[in-house]
């Protein structure tokens, strides 16, 4: 993959400089990086100009909707679940992807294993306490790399980056994932979030170039 990667770039310069197409190089992708995006190693900071302060002691999440049990966690429940770790690449809907985030929390499927969604919950809204919301089919959810992630490179998710608690989902771009997560509510039917009814793709698949709906 690394060698087919190398040969894939010098393919693309020999291209560009061929035809004058720099800009191809950069927007084309490869194996790795999702067409139309660039590689960075800083981790920007997005967010709607508000950052909200949640002191641990007044963190509480919840999940609830269509689901056997509901659940309310403060943050020491949230700590004795299983913990689980990923590793991951992170790709922005504003072009730029970061490679090798190692995240850290407690994982969807065992989100899963405690709630029991019912047969008639098919979609997810995440809301958050900067009253960000995003939405999600439940089956996107529902793999191995998706997790609600309290440390971030083996720290505490700090503050900037969504801390106490945001969302990851590597397969899709990464507004789908909640920074400042309060609530998981399961429904069965799709409420568009905050960028979906903006203009964003209801999928955004990072791979498909699929940005807007
Ligand atoms: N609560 C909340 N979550 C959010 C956002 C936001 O504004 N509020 N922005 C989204 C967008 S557009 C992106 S690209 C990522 C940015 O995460 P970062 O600031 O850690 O890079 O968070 C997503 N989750
Ligand atoms: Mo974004």
């Amino acid at each position: 993959m690394e060698d087919n990667r190398l040969t894939r770039t010098k393919e693309q310069w020999a291209r560009a400089r061929r035809g004058g197409e720099e800009r191809e190089v950069f927007y084309e992708g490869d194996d790795r990086l999702p067409p139309g995006q660039h590689l960075v190693e800083t981790f920007p900071v997005l967010d709607l100009g508000f950052k909200p302060d949640i002191p641990l002691n007044e963190w509480t999440f919840h999940i609830r909707g269509f689901v056997t049990t509901p659940v309310t966690w403060t943050w020491d429940q949230f700590l004795t679940q299983p913990q689980f770790k990923d590793r991951s690449d992170f790709h922005c809907v504003t072009s730029w992807s970061r490679y090798d985030n190692d995240w850290e929390g407690v994982s969807f499927k065992h989100i899963l294993s405690i709630v029991k969604p019912l047969s008639l919950a098919r979609f997810v809204l995440f809301k958050s306490y900067d009253d960000y919301t995003t939405n999600l089919p439940l089956e996107a959810c529902d793999d191995d790399d998706v997790l609600l992630a309290h440390s971030w490179n083996d720290k505490p998710l700090s503050r900037d980056h969504g801390g106490p608690v945001r969302v990851i989902v590597p397969k899709r771009y990464a507004w789908k994932g909640a920074k400042w997560v309060k609530e998981i509510v399961f429904s069965d039917t799709d409420e568009k979030g905050f960028w979906e009814v903006r203009g964003y793709s209801n999928t955004a698949f990072p791979w498909k170039n699929d940005r807007y709906g």
